[in-house]
C-alpha cells in the first residue's frame, strides 16, 4: 500500500515537511501569488487523507463531503474560522491549529502595528522617499505618545496577554476585556479587567485580538466606534470580521477616531482600490501577523506533526475538536 496522500493548500517552507515525508505523499499548490483554485482543491480532496490549509481556503462540508478518507485537517493559523468545524467533527475528522508557536511574533506585530500608526510612520517613510522632505518643523509628521498612555485590549488570550506584555515595557496602563477573568494577567502585568464598554470610552490604544466568533463578528460598529475618544487609535490583528469597515470609514471621516492600524480585513485580500486606503491615518499591512520567518517555518514543522502523529493513531498537541477522540 502506498503513503497517504496529504494536500497543503499553499506553498509553505517545504524543507519543514520533511518529517512528514516518511509517513506520507505531499502535494502542495505551487503558485505564490494565487490561492488554491477550488475545483483543484476539490480534486485533491478527494484522494486526500490529510489536508493542510491555513487563511481563507474555506474547508466546508461540501470540501469534506468530496473528502471520503479525510482524517485530519491541520490549519497553519491559530484561528480556524475558515474550517466547518462542526461538519468535521460529525465526521470524526482531527481539526488542528498552531497555538503558542506565533504568540510572540503575532503579539510584536501588533504592537509594530500600534507603533507604525501612532508614530506615523508608514506616512513618514513616504514622505522622504517621495523627495518632500524639504524642510523641518517641529510638528512634522507629529504622532501620539505611547509611553503611560492607556491600552484597551479586547481578547485576552495568549497573543493578547503577550502584547499587554510589551505594552509594560512602555509604562502604559493596560485594561482588558475577555469572555474569562485573567488573573495571571492582572497580578503579574497590572492589566485591570473591565467592561466592553468601559475599556471602548477609556482606551488610547484599542487593541483587538479576539477570535472571528458569532459574538465578536461586527463588533466594531460606528456607535463603538463613536464611543472612543476622538484621540483613539484603533488596531486590529485579529480577523477582519470583527470590524464593519463602512463604518469604520464613517468614524474616521467623522474624526470619531484618531487612525487605524490594520493587519486583516473582511474579505481579504483587498485591492489597491479598497476605500480605507484612501487614509493617510489607516496603516494597513497584508495580514502577517505571525509572518516571521522562523516562526513559519516552526507552524509549517508543527503542522506536518499534526498530520503524522494521526496517521500513526497519536492524538495532536494541538486539537480543535477534542471530542473526535472519544
Ligand atoms: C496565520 C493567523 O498565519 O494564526 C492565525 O490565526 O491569522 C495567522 O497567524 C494566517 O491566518 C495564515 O493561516
Amino acid at each position: 500500500m502506498g503513503k497517504p496522500f496529504v494536500y497543503v493548500t499553499r506553498k509553505v517552507p517545504e524543507h519543514c515537511l520533511e518529517e512528514l515525508r516518511e509517513f506520507a505523499e505531499i502535494e502542495m499548490w505551487q503558485e505564490e501569488e494565487i490561492p488554491v483554485k477550488r475545483e483543484v482543491l476539490l480534486e485533491k480532496a478527494a484522494k486526500a487523507e490529510g489536508i493542510i490549509t491555513m487563511l481563507s481556503d474555506k474547508v466546508d462540508r461540501e470540501l469534506m463531503d468530496a473528502a471520503p478518507n479525510l482524517k485530519v485537517i491541520a490549519n497553519l493559523a491559530v484561528g480556524f474560522d475558515n474550517i466547518d468545524v462542526k461538519t468535521a467533527t460529525e465526521k470524526g475528522i482531527v481539526v488542528s491549529n498552531t497555538p503558542d508557536v506565533l504568540t510572540d511574533t503575532t503579539a510584536d506585530l501588533t504592537f509594530g502595528l500600534l507603533m507604525a500608526t501612532a508614530r506615523r510612520l508608514p506616512e513618514a517613510v513616504n514622505y522622504v522617499k517621495a523627495g518632500e522632505w524639504k524642510n523641518w518643523g517641529p510638528l512634522l509628521m507629529a504622532g501620539k505618545d505611547i509611553h503611560h498612555k492607556t491600552i484597551g485590549i479586547v481578547g485576552m488570550g495568549r497573543i493578547g496577554a503577550t502584547v499587554a506584555k510589551r505594552a509594560t515595557g512602555f509604562d502604559m496602563n493596560i485594561l482588558y476585556h475577555n469572555r474569562s477573568r485573567k488573573p495571571e494577567a492582572e497580578a503579574d502585568l497590572g492589566a485591570r479587567y473591565v467592561s466592553f464598554d468601559e475599556l471602548i470610552e477609556e482606551s488610547d490604544y484599542v487593541v483587538c485580538l479576539a477570535p472571528m466568533t458569532e459574538d465578536t463578528k461586527d463588533l466594531f460598529n460606528y456607535d463603538v466606534f463613536k464611543q472612543m475618544k476622538t484621540s483613539a487609535i484603533f488596531v486590529n490583528a485579529s480577523r477582519g470580521g470583527v470590524v464593519l469597515e463602512d463604518d469604520l470609514q464613517r468614524a474616521l471621516d467623522e474624526k470619531e477616531i484618531a487612525a487605524a492600524g490594520l493587519d486583516v480585513f473582511r474579505q481579504e485580500p483587498i485591492d489597491a482600490d479598497h476605500p480605507l486606503l484612501a487614509y493617510d491615518n489607516v496603516v494597513a499591512l497584508p495580514h502577517i501577523g505571525s509572518a516571521s520567518v522562523e516562526t513559519r517555518e516552526e507552524m509549517t514543522r508543527m503542522v506536518g506533526r499534526h498530520v503524522a502523529n494521526v496517521f500513526v493513531g497519536r492524538k495532536p498537541e494541538y486539537v480543535v475538536n477534542e471530542s473526535v477522540f472519544n
